[in-house]
């Protein structure tokens, strides 16, 4: 299962460690072939390299739209070497076998990322990169493709380990990551496209990946995983730059995610805004005044969970709050930058992970999320759906006051993030109790207060936060029950859907506790 290697077609774009592999195969006795600038990079680093063109007998064209497109390399890609039909073509056309293929192609992803315009996205598909590969893998029996930098030191042990040849199963491994790439590459071009027409429904379109890294275990430590980007460079865990601590498992990146998209919410115009998320739910989320503020208040509202939370800014971390957040163990924080003295607080604490990004996420942008059931994939669009005051409807005779309108817009947009049933208790911008993913509605509400309770008596004051406060509800009250365990628990104003066969008696409910409703019209389930 060893094939030769005498010849290679090189064709990349990105032509880090271009020469070094091409010197490395000439040493070997491997013939180069290459197009245009891959080509003029190699003689210009002194190697001896034939056109592309030469082969074809063809000048590359059409502003490089066509330069391989041609029998003389698909031929010398697809040719079986031990069939002889196969062997008389390449003899009766001229055709030379091609052993090896490296391309990496044009930079479709990176140019997206820059913010290029339409033109220069389209100019930047590649067609006769993609053709090539699947061409190349097609034929791994005898041809090994090369795809990404990362795999050139790889190929050249693989062949100083085999005397020069490849192993079937080394080039069967590199025909898997062929297909993984095209099929990202193009993923990325149907993203890219349906955004582009503004038609990013979740209809008629592909999911795939690029592999990041492989990570140490999974959810739990006898699962595999790793860690895939969907190439659209967006802000966010996936495209963050880690300053320090040991590397992001599974859990973690699934809690910042959920976290750095919670508190990007919190308009930054606004005011700072802090989350603090446990096993992907918040446990605190408040504004303040300062950064540091906004930290306390999110803290206050379950300290003990709090312990080993990840906690994500909607500003640049500034040493104050650093300093605070050391104060316990916490796993990760993320925010659209960090002042320079906060990273020197930071790195004292080894364990630490610090993330930062240029830009907070996006919450209003249109995007496509999926998940997996057994034999297919669940697809919709991202809730981005969002209420202001002029959305909301007060159905009870007390309507809110400023303030409570205020609480009630800040818990709504928290309950959004909080597994459901969701249950969010807000007092002053911030959580003061949170139920989340509690079978039943009721449940949640009765959990979020005896936390506040508990939390009160922990810190020594009179009676729970959740007296006076605004509470939120992600969907509806089905009865009259969570709707009192709230009034119970001191809620004093409830913003919820509404939409209840019963609403008539959560509403009676309501009045008769002195409470002030609104309804949204829109739910918030996350499941
Ligand atoms: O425009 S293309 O789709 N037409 C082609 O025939 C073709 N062949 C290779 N782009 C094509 N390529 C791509 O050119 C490769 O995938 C690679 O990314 C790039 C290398 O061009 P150069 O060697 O001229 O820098």
């Amino acid at each position: 299962d060893l094939a030769p290697l005498r010849r290679a077609l090189l064709s990349v774009s990105d032509k880090t460690g271009l020469v070094d592999l091409a010197r490395a195969l000439a040493d070997r006795g491997v013939e180069l072939l290459s197009t245009g600038g891959s080509a003029k990079t190699l003689r210009e680093a002194g190697l001896e390299v034939r056109d592309v063109a030469e082969v074809t007998g063809f000048p590359e064209m059409m502003d490089g739209r066509v330069k391989t497109l041609h029998p003389a390399v698909h031929g010398g890609l697809l040719a079986l070497r031990d069939n002889d039909a196969h062997k008389d073509a390449m003899v009766e056309h001229h055709i030379g076998p091609i052993d090896l293929l490296v391309v990496n192609l044009y930079p479709f992803e990176e140019t997206l990322a820059r913010g290029a315009g339409y033109d220069e996205m389209v100019e930047n598909i590649d067609i006769g990169g993609p053709a090539m590969i699947r061409a190349a893998a097609k034929n791994h029996a005898f041809v090994t493709t090369v795809v990404d930098v990362k795999d050139y030191l790889p190929l050249l042990a693989e062949l100083d380990a085999n005397d020069g040849q490849t192993t079937y199963a080394f080039r069967q491994t590199l025909a898997k990551i062929a297909y993984a790439r095209t099929a990202a590459y193009d993923t990325a071009v149907s993203t890219w496209m349906a955004g582009a027409i503004g038609q990013d429904t979740p209809r008629r379109r592909s999911f795939a990946g690029t592999f990041k890294q492989v990570m140490r275990y999974g959810e739990n430590s006898h699962q595999k995983a790793a860690f895939y980007t969907d190439g659209t460079g967006r802000p966010g865990v996936a495209t963050a730059q880690q300053h320090q601590g040991k590397e992001l498992s599974y859990n973690n990146i699934n809690d910042t995610d959920a976290a750095f998209e919670l508190v990007a919410e919190f308009d930054p115009a606004d005011g700072p805004a802090v989350a603090i998320i446990k096993h992907a739910n918040p446990c605190g989320v408040a504004r303040g005044a300062t950064l540091l503020e906004a930290y306390q208040n999110a803290f206050d509202c379950d300290r003990t969970s709090a312990f080993g939370g990840i906690v994500a800014l909607n500003q640049p971390l500034d040493e104050a709050t650093a300093r605070a957040i050391v104060e316990i163990f916490t796993e990760v924080v993320i925010a659209p930058g960090a002042s320079e003295a906060a990273k020197a607080v930071f790195a004292t604490k080894k364990n630490l992970r610090l993330l930062t990004t240029d830009a907070l996420p996006d919450v209003k942008a249109p995007i496509t999320t999926y998940r997996q059931v057994a034999g297919g994939m669940l697809v919709q669009d991202k809730d981005t759906g969002f209420v202001g005051m002029d959305d909301l409807k007060v159905v009870t005779k007390k309507a809110p006051s400023d303030e409570q309108m205020a609480d009630l817009l800040f818990a709504w947009k928290v309950a959004k993030h909080v597994k459901s049933n969701a249950i969010v208790y807000v007092k002053d911008k911030a959580t003061v109790g949170v139920g989340a993913g509690q079978m039943s509605r009721l449940d949640s509400a009765l959990i979020a207060a005896k936390k506040a309770e508990r939390m009160a008596e922990a810190m020594g004051l009179p009676a729970p936060l959740t007296k006076g406060s605004a509470v939120a509800s992600d969907a509806f009250f089905p009865f009259a029950d969570g709707l009192m365990e709230a009034a119970a628990a001191g809620a004093t104003c409830v913003i919820q859907p509404g939409g209840s066969m019963r609403d008539d008696e959560v509403i009676a409910a309501a009045d008769e506790a002195g409470i002030a409703m609104v309804f949204t019209g829109m739910r918030h389930f996350r499941h």
